[in-house]
């Protein structure tokens, strides 16, 4: 008898190790287990023995049973830990395939030359303003010595907006000077911004885009004078065109807003049509400048007998075809890919004093 119930032991426990998947090992459970399984089966039989029999095969029975049991459990932790390995091997997935190697995006000739003005002028101080694109007449003209009947109101080709209620009539900014009022209003000196944005005009032609970017700058303390001006707009056009000894001339102009007045070249050659710049013994004309106006001043609640300042102003479109070879202004705009392509910076490559030309 206890033969007996040893050899169905080692045969159950033998079915249960060479079980190899969940399902096998309920076949065998079932088979020993259940209700027409063979050790149910020899519970069965407990009921035609004696008293005696029956206690002794009873608990050798029960013992098989809670053996098979835990020898049941053990092996489907087993298994099911198994199966999820197999699965989670089979579900992996490669987070180390490599990335794009480049980024199709590029940035615009257009921005990449004002993060360069920001950066040049920011090392200098200057921090950057900003201002509606829609302006009224006393900010775009009237505050900056441009009366209604001056002769640089027609040369601006101004946009004018449908009039108001009140009978004003708001432009597209012509320049980014009304930036530079709004500043000039709101705070006293001492003033230290650029303000680069877009500007309008009612002008279209090979040279000339209905909207354009400018960067103007300006600065006002007590006892500025032409000699910062200068230093000022010498050391950024050699930090901007990436030439140390770039030799660069001022010649006297006019402005309505600034008194003196100059404008800046730099130097150049055009040897056999091509333009270099650097000294070549020719010039070219990069910026407007000036000492600002004692009445602008005046107009933005700035006393001209205790400060002075100097302001400038240029082309953003002109400066970035010189410095990156760009021969016509009208492709700027076309949104061409493959000109972006060409002309365009990666999206990581650091403006400024380091960056452009030198990449
Ligand atoms: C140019 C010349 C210039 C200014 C802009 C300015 C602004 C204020 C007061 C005085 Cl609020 N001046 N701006 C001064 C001189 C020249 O621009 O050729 N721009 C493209």
């Amino acid at each position: 008898m206890t033969d007996d119930l040893e050899r169905v032991r080692d045969d159950v426990l033998a079915a249960i190790s060479a079980a190899d998947s969940l399902a096998g090992l309920e076949a065998v459970r079932v088979a020993e287990l259940g209700r027409k399984g063979r050790i149910t089966g020899l519970m069965k039989t407990l009921a035609g023995l004696s008293p005696d029999e029956r206690r002794e095969k009873g608990a050798a029975l029960n013992r098989l049973r809670d053996q098979v049991a835990a020898a049941l459990e053990a092996r489907r932790e087993s298994l099911a830990r198994a199966e999820l390995e197999t699965r989670l091997r089979s579900e992996r997935v490669d987070i180390t395939l490599p990335h794009r190697p480049q980024p199709d995006g590029r940035i615009h000739p257009i921005s990449q030359t004002m993060d360069e003005l920001i950066d040049i002028f920011g090392e200098m101080g200057f921090s950057v303003a900003e201002g509606p694109d829609i302006e009224d007449d006393w900010h775009n003209f009237e505050a900056l010595n441009i009366p209604a009947e001056h002769p640089a109101r027609q040369e601006m080709d101004t946009f004018y907006l449908r009039e108001r209620p009140d009978g004003s009539r708001p432009v597209l900014r012509t320049h980014t000077s009304p930036v530079q009022i709004r500043t000039m209003e709101k705070m006293q000196p001492p003033i230290r911004i650029i303000a680069p944005g877009r500007t309008y005009r009612s002008d279209h032609d090979a040279t000339h885009s209905p909207m354009f970017h400018q960067v103007e700058g300006l600065l006002i303390d007590e006892s500025t004078h032409m000699g910062h001006l200068k230093g000022c707009l010498i050391e950024f056009c050699r930090a901007f065109f990436e030439v140390s000894d770039l030799p660069v001339r001022f010649r006297p102009s006019h402005f309505p807003f600034t008194e003196p007045s100059a404008e800046v070249d730099i130097g150049c050659s055009r040897e056999g049509g091509t333009l270099k710049i650097g000294s070549g013994g020719d010039w070219l004309e990069i910026l407007g400048c000036g000492m600002v106006h004692p009445k602008v001043l005046a107009n933005c609640g700035i006393d001209p007998t205790r400060y002075q300042g100097f302001a400038f102003g240029m082309g953003i479109e002109r400066i970035a075809m010189l410095k990156y070879g760009i021969p016509d202004l009208r492709t700027m705009y076309d949104s061409d890919l493959r000109w972006l392509r060409h002309y365009g910076f990666a999206a990581l490559d650091v403006p400024g004093l380091t960056g452009g030309l030198a990449r």
